[in-house]
């Protein structure tokens, strides 16, 4: 969904059968850019909207203009600004702390003992929970793409047995010069987004992760062990694909972002992911010290969340053979604002990378 992709080649293939297919470019592969989708309208929101989301009309409410302008998560030197800022924070110390920092937290509501606030996060929306000092996040499943949570609620956002959310139905607005950038836009003011509790926290396999965390993002939720390998959905680094050592495992080890976390404090974010979108073998079978989640290139086996939803920041590519020499390989990675292309040579058991080219936005 990001500019960028309109300079980076993405590989369809005829037959995905092997390793070797999903793995490799070749020469018969087409090449094809990524064109950009249109923006859903306020009916064909309504239409794919999620079975457990209500969406009620109620215009009384702040609109997605009035509410930006507001936010508290603006960046602006003002005063006030920052005074609230700094409110916020100190409001919102103990969900930071218990979620270590995971989300951006808003609108902390105390219902008994439990402690609410609704969390954001690169993957999208969350319930934060915090009860007798066990904490956990559940997926709401709505795709940012189409829906706008006001940072502001004007009334409480757990209702009986219900989270209720203003809002608003918006599109995203690319803006002319800054790849990576997503603005918004409202389609459709005055939202009241209406959940059923018993909905978001179902957890069928009682790993951790809600049934519409797993299903939005191809996990198994009727299985705590998505990829049978013994290590809990919940805590497994790479909970969908067995690991596995070989020298394009490797490879792809290597080129990896590196988050430079040597206190291993990111192991127990279980709520942080980097998303990769390809289907080598190779790279989904690669061991990581974060949580990794692929979804799949062939648009039709995507879940209904990530065809909706760029949750894509960093990928790489298929790996292309050199023809000249067959222990050099090409292989290039790309974020939101550049792209790096390496040659990769196998020597006595070590891979040797050597940038050969890229851009920089
Ligand atoms: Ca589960
Ligand atoms: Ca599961
Ligand atoms: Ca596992």
């Amino acid at each position: 969904m990001k500019l960028l992709y309109f300079l980076t080649f993405i590989f369809f293939f005829s037959c995905s059968e092997t390793a070797e297919d999903r793995c490799f470019a070749g020469l018969k592969d087409k090449l094809t850019y990524y064109q950009e989708k249109k923006p859903f309208t306020v009916d064909q929101i309504r239409e794919n909207k999620p079975d457990y989301l209500e969406i009620i009309n109620r215009k009384k409410y702040r609109s997605f203009k009035q509410d930006s302008i507001e936010s508290i998560h603006r960046y602006d030197s003002d005063e006030a600004q920052e005074a609230r800022w700094k409110t916020h924070q100190e409001e919102y110390k103990m969900f930071e702390e218990k979620f270590s920092d995971q989300f951006s937290c808003s609108n902390k509501q105390l219902v008994g003992n439990i402690a609410y606030a609704i969390g954001r996060n690169a993957l999208g929306f969350w319930l934060l929970k915090i009860e007798n000092d066990k904490s956990l996040a559940y997926f709401l499943g709505l795709s940012f793409s189409h829906y706008y949570l006001n940072d502001i609620q004007q009334k409480p956002i757990i209702n009986g047995g219900f989270l209720e959310l203003e809002g608003s139905l918006v599109k995203i607005v690319k803006v002319p010069g800054l790849p990576g950038y997503d603005d918004y836009s409202a389609i459709s003011d005055g939202k009241l987004f209406r959940l059923n509790l018993k909905d978001i926290t179902k957890d069928s396999d009682h790993d951790g992760y809600n049934d519409i965390f797993e299903k939005s993002f191809g996990l198994n939720a009727e299985s705590n062990d998505t990829d049978g390998d013994g290590i809990s959905d919940f805590d497994d680094l790479n909970p969908m694909f067995r690991s596995s050592k070989n020298k394009f495992t490797k490879l792809y080890e290597l080129l990896m972002p590196q988050y430079g976390d040597t206190e291993g404090n990111l192991k127990k974010m279980h709520y942080t992911f980097t998303v990769f979108e390809n289907d080598c073998d190779y790279f989904h079978q690669v061991s990581t010290d974060y949580r990794v989640l692929f979804i799949p290139e062939n648009n039709n086996k995507k879940t209904y969340y990530v065809k909706m939803t760029d949750v894509t920041r960093e990928n790489i590519s298929k790996i292309k053979k050199d023809k000249e020499n067959p222990d050099n390989f090409f292989i290039s990675t790309s974020g939101s604002s550049y792209v790096s292309d390496y040659s990769a040579e196998y020597k006595n058991g070590k891979w040797e990378l050597e940038i050969i080219g890229g851009i920089v936005i």
